[in-house]
Formats: structure tokens, C-alpha cells, sequence
């Protein structure tokens, strides 16, 4: 199976142009804004094959994706094409990248765990997002969001263990725990250090559509991860940015 790359190490700060990390963040915003549809797949055969690399969004519903997503983009176009009829039970593709010309996309996968799903439709949904995170080639990063009041349910996990072996292999993987604004500071901290285990071998942030929160920091990861030459979030946060 190919694995997009990704350089062996995260750059640090030391850019020949000398621009400061703020200007990074701007920068990876103002990419994010650029996001619009490109389409929409029933099915897994449905999708473009496509080179670029991708980065999936997925979670239970009610997790805060959609919120997540127009807050990441600026767009609440975007949640309204996740939520056009047909579309609902679909993985909708959006590009980024200014200018028109494309550099990334991002894959929006239905919501799990939705108890009124009759059992058949959920078993199908599993199927086609199990592989879509086992076969898709081109995908180069997987954000998982969780409630953390909730924390992992029993779908997620089992989504932690289909793609363990590509995030063992190089994908990237983001914990994102949503609606950080609902918890005090004692419990951000606890619940962080929780999914910082449970996400072996990737990554976890708090997030907050909201307050704002780990806006910065998920634009300059998604960014990291999709265009490599940009200061990952870690040397941001070694300059007290964070
Ligand atoms: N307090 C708070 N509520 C949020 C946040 N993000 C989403 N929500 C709420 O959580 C619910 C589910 O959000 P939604 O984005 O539709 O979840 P999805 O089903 O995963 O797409 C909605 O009522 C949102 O308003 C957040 O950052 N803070
Ligand atoms: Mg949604």
C-alpha cells in the first residue's frame, strides 16, 4: 500500500525568508479559507482517484465535525453540502489552495454512532469508511474528533485500530477533543493527557469552536502535514506562540 511521504523530520523555524511563525498561521488560515466543494461520493469507487494529498475528518456525529470544519474553513457552505439530502451518507470532498490551484483536499466522512441509523445502513457506513481509511491512497492525515465529556466510544476505537498500521507507517493522525469549552481547566488537562495515550503514535489537541481554541494550532498541523516546509505546531509553540 502507498502511504503519501512526509519529511522524516518536522522543519523548525529557520526559513530562508526569515518570516515569523505568526505569518505561518495567517498563511495556513488564509489556506484553509480557499476550501470548496469538489464532490461528492456514495461510495467508495465513486471517489476521484486523486494524488493530492487528503486529510479525512472523522467522529461520531454530534462530535462538533461540522462545526469544526466551517470554523477550520470560514465557510458554512461547506456543512451545507455535508447536508444535502444524498450527501448525508457520502464522503464530500473539498479542495484548498489559493488561486484555484488545488494542493490539498479535505474528505468529510458521515458521522457514526447516531443511534436511530437502522443496523443495516450503519453496517454499510462502516464498511465504506473502513475502507476508505485502509485503501485510499492518497490520504495523508486523519483527524478523529471526540467529545471528550463522552471520550472514545467503542466506534472510535475500532477506527484507532483499522488505520493503526498506516499511522505506524506515516499517516498522521489528530485527536481533536471538541468543545473544550465545556470543560474547566482541570478537566482539559486530565482529558488531554488521556487521549494523548489513546492516540498512539499520533497526535492530540483541544479544540474549541467557540472560544477559538487550537484554531492556530490544527490550521498549522493540517498545513504541516499537507505541505511539509511549514513550521510544525510544535516550534510554534517552542517560540510561547501557543
Ligand atoms: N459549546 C460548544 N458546542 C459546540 C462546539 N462545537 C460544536 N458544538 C455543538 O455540538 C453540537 C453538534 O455539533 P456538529 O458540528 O453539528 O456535530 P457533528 O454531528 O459532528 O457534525 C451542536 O449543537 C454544536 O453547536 C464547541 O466548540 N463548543
Ligand atoms: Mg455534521
Amino acid at each position: 500500500m502507498h502511504i503519501s511521504t512526509t519529511p522524516a523530520s518536522p522543519p523548525t523555524l529557520e526559513r530562508t525568508d526569515g518570516s515569523p511563525v505568526r505569518e505561518h498561521i495567517k498563511a495556513a488560515h488564509g489556506w484553509l479559507h480557499t476550501a470548496r466543494f469538489l464532490t461528492s461520493a456514495p461510495q467508495l469507487e465513486h471517489l476521484p482517484a486523486l494524488t493530492l494529498p487528503e486529510i479525512a475528518f472523522v467522529g461520531r456525529s454530534n462530535a462538533g465535525k461540522s462545526t469544526c470544519i466551517n470554523t477550520l474553513t470560514q465557510q458554512k457552505r461547506l456543512a451545507f453540502a455535508s447536508k444535502t439530502p444524498g450527501r448525508t451518507q457520502s464522503i464530500n470532498l473539498f479542495e484548498l489552495g489559493k488561486h484555484g490551484v488545488t494542493d490539498a483536499v479535505l474528505a468529510d466522512l458521515p458521522g457514526y454512532g447516531y443511534a436511530a441509523v437502522p443496523r443495516e445502513a450503519k453496517l454499510r457506513w462502516q464498511r465504506v469508511m473502513g475502507n476508505y481509511l485502509l485503501t485510499r491512497e492518497n490520504l495523508t492525515g486523519v483527524v478523529l474528533l471526540c467529545d471528550p465529556r463522552l471520550g472514545l466510544t467503542e466506534l472510535d476505537e475500532i477506527l484507532l485500530d483499522v488505520i493503526r498500521p498506516r499511522v505506524q507507517a506515516g499517516l498522521h493522525l489528530l485527536l481533536l477533543l471538541t468543545k473544550a469549552d465545556k470543560l474547566n481547566r482541570a478537566e482539559a488537562a486530565k482529558a488531554l493527557s488521556i487521549a494523548r495515550l489513546q492516540c498512539g503514535g499520533g497526535q492530540a489537541l483541544l479544540f474549541s469552536a467557540l472560544k477559538k481554541q487550537g484554531l492556530d494550532e490544527v490550521a498549522l498541523l493540517l498545513r504541516h502535514w499537507t505541505q511539509g516546509q511549514e513550521p510544525a505546531p510544535e516550534a510554534a509553540a517552542a517560540e510561547g506562540i501557543f
